[in-house]
């Protein structure tokens, strides 16, 4: 697969040297957060990575480029989060043609990273499978929304460090189809898989590890072995919030979205700003929080990983 990606100099030169290199998604700061707290999580996503010794690389369509690398002006008018949309890997093609803005999804960032070279990915939580919103569940014809998210992580051989999937979706759910598409979730010094905002879930995990060095055994382990699939780390947020305050508010959420009939693409960015409504602000410091940790971890795992390709290389 080669898409015409443009990537930034830095990023490139990272690439190119073997160092150790993370991507971030644009969807999060672009449609996920409100300003200013996209500016903050960026700064601190950006930062977290670079003083770990790695490489950030934002992925995105800019103006109808395809870029790995977001940085400048380009970044500032994603952060403005004016006239820019929110695209998934499919729409990274049609993006490209019609010259737009497109900040990319999980999915989209897959796609655009895996093409550039880059094996790890940092997000908040991937999308998943969508509840059933009350109000349309005995609807006739009504559908299940399901994130591009996991078909894409089922095909793309990255590890993408999260704190689970949304809290707004189906977890038990979300969790089977994973299992299904043959996608491991394994805990960061976790036994059970965190709720994106809060530390716990209930559903437990068959794997985990206590150090970014194992993470990247496990991984060395699996790219050997020449699978396609991503591998999902979990770890909770540093600043969980209690489970029966996130329940309440994601049910008000659900309920005013069935309500107001939001569906596609702009359910996850109106249920996240709903939520922030709901938990009065709570949600969206939490948010923050555990982006910066999980670009740390991220990098962490990245610096181990070019520390094998050294090895490697002593090696030959
Ligand atoms: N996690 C967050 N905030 C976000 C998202 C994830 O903390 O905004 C975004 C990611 O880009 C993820 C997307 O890939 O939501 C999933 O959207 P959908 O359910 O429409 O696929
Ligand atoms: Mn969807």
């Amino acid at each position: 697969m080669t898409i015409p990606a443009r990537t930034s100099p830095p990023v490139a030169a990272a690439l190119r040297d073997g160092r150790p290199v993370v991507a971030l998604e644009s969807s999060v700061f672009a449609q996920g957060l409100p300003q200013p707290e996209n500016r903050e999580a960026a700064r601190r996503m950006l930062a977290a990575v670079r003083v770990r010794g790695a490489e950030p690389a934002i992925t995105a369509v800019a103006r109808g480029a395809p870029v790995v690398g977001l940085d400048g002006d380009d970044l500032e008018r994603f952060l403005a989060r004016e006239g820019v949309r929110k695209i998934s890997a499919r729409d990274i093609a049609p993006a490209a043609a019609a010259r737009a803005d497109g900040a990319t999804t999980v999915a989209g960032s897959l796609a655009l990273a895996h093409a550039a070279g880059i094996v790890v990915l940092a997000t908040g939580g991937i999308g998943g499978v969508h509840r059933v919103p009350h109000a349309s569940r005995h609807a006739a014809g009504a559908v299940r929304d399901e994130s591009a998210d996991l078909v894409e992580l089922a095909r793309t051989p990255m590890l993408v460090v999260c704190a689970g999937a949304k809290t707004i979706l189906d977890l038990p759910a979300t969790m089977e189809r994973l299992e299904s598409l043959g996608v491991a979730v394994v805990g960061y010094k976790v036994d059970e898989l965190p709720g994106f905002l809060t530390s716990g879930t209930g559903i437990s995990l068959s794997w985990r590890f206590e150090s970014p060095r194992d993470v990247a055994a496990a991984w060395r382990a699996q790219h050997d072995l020449g699978r396609m699939q991503a591998m999902l780390v979990v770890q909770p947020p540093p600043s969980p919030l209690p489970r029966a305050m996130v329940d309440d508010a994601v049910n008000r959420a659900l309920d005013a979205a069935a309500r107001a009939e939001i569906a596609g693409s702009a359910l996850t960015p109106w249920l996240l700003a709903r939520l922030e409504e709901e938990t009065g602000g709570a949600s969206l410091a939490t948010n923050v929080a555990l982006l910066e940790s999980n670009a740390a971890l991220a990098a962490e795992i990245a610096v181990e990983l070019a520390r094998d390709v050294e090895i490697g290389r002593a090696r030959a």
